[in-house]
């Protein structure tokens, strides 16, 4: 049985990308800061092995004991979906709060490199392995008040092409996908709690959901071994670019 490793399962698509790895027949390593949440998921994933991991991907300790601590039978990663990762804010540069633009650096960006350190090991050392890093449309069109989570989706693209110069030589196969509006948390988190702004951003449109993104997960992990689908953009029907949404 392969073995994937999810950042950020507790939740939107890390959560739906378990489900979709565990139908693809997968075990899976499920990790995020809400163990409760994981916990959960584990029960409904009953049919395949699980094994949750709590630690927050900015904490590099954190994250190479979490990596360290794994049992043998799911040391073996095949799959590493570096997914970890969050919008803190939405405000001009003059006016935006350092501690904002942190949390998204240190998360985004060093988290996934943290976690890819850490993880990368068990993949070179048997040639063989698949990373799929979600990167955002926000990676490729910095939009007006995204500055900071548009740098930090753009390191992620950088990134991914580092990775997958660097991996060659190690048949591992690295692949970013760029989603467009996807209704998860992620509003929620942006605008701390503001669940009626959250809501208005997916407002008047029908935006993609978590599953939606996570079947195009399972459906590149699941491609043969010589083929990699290095860069997927997945937006909803009625987005055209970051800002422009066809409203009814
Ligand atoms: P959610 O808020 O629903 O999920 C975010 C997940 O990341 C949660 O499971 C959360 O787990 C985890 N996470 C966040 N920060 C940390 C941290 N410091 N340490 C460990 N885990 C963390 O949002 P999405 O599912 O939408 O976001 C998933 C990814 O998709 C993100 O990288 C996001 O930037 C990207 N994306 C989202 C889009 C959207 O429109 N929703 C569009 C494009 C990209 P926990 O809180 O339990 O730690
Ligand atoms: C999330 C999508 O457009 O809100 O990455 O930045 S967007």
């Amino acid at each position: 049985m392969k073995t994937a490793f999810i950042t950020g399962a507790s939740s939107g698509i890390g959560r739906a990308t378990a489900v979709a790895l565990a139908q693809a027949g997968y075990q899976l390593i499920l990790a995020g800061r809400r163990r409760e949440r994981l916990e959960e998921l584990t029960r409904e994933l009953s049919a395949v092995p699980t094994h949750l991991l709590t630690f927050d991907v900015r904490d590099r300790a954190a994250v190479d004991a979490a990596v360290q601590s794994l049992p043998a039978a799911f040391q073996d990663v095949d799959v590493l979906i570096n997914n970890a990762g969050n919008a803190h804010g939405l405000a001009p540069i003059q006016s935006g709060d350092p501690q904002d633009w942190d949390d998204m650096l240190d998360g985004n960006v060093k988290g996934l490199l943290y976690v890819s350190r850490a993880v990368l090991p068990a993949m070179t050392r048997r040639n063989t392995g698949h990373i799929i890093n979600i990167g955002s449309i926000a990676g490729h069109e910095t939009y007006a008040n995204g500055n900071v989570y548009c740098a930090s989706k753009a390191a992620v693209a950088a990134l991914t092409q580092g990775m997958r110069l660097d991996l060659l030589p190690h048949h591992i196969r690295v692949a970013e996908v760029n989603p467009g509006a996807v209704e998860t948390e992620f509003s929620e988190v942006r605008f701390k709690g503001d669940t009626e702004r959250a809501a208005s951003v997916y407002k008047g449109f029908d935006p993609l959901k978590a599953q939606d993104v996570a079947e195009v997960i399972a459906f590149m992990v699941t491609r043969p071994a010589h083929v990699n689908i290095a860069e997927v953009l997945i937006l909803p029907a009625a987005q055209a670019s970051a800002t422009t949404i066809r409203k009814q």
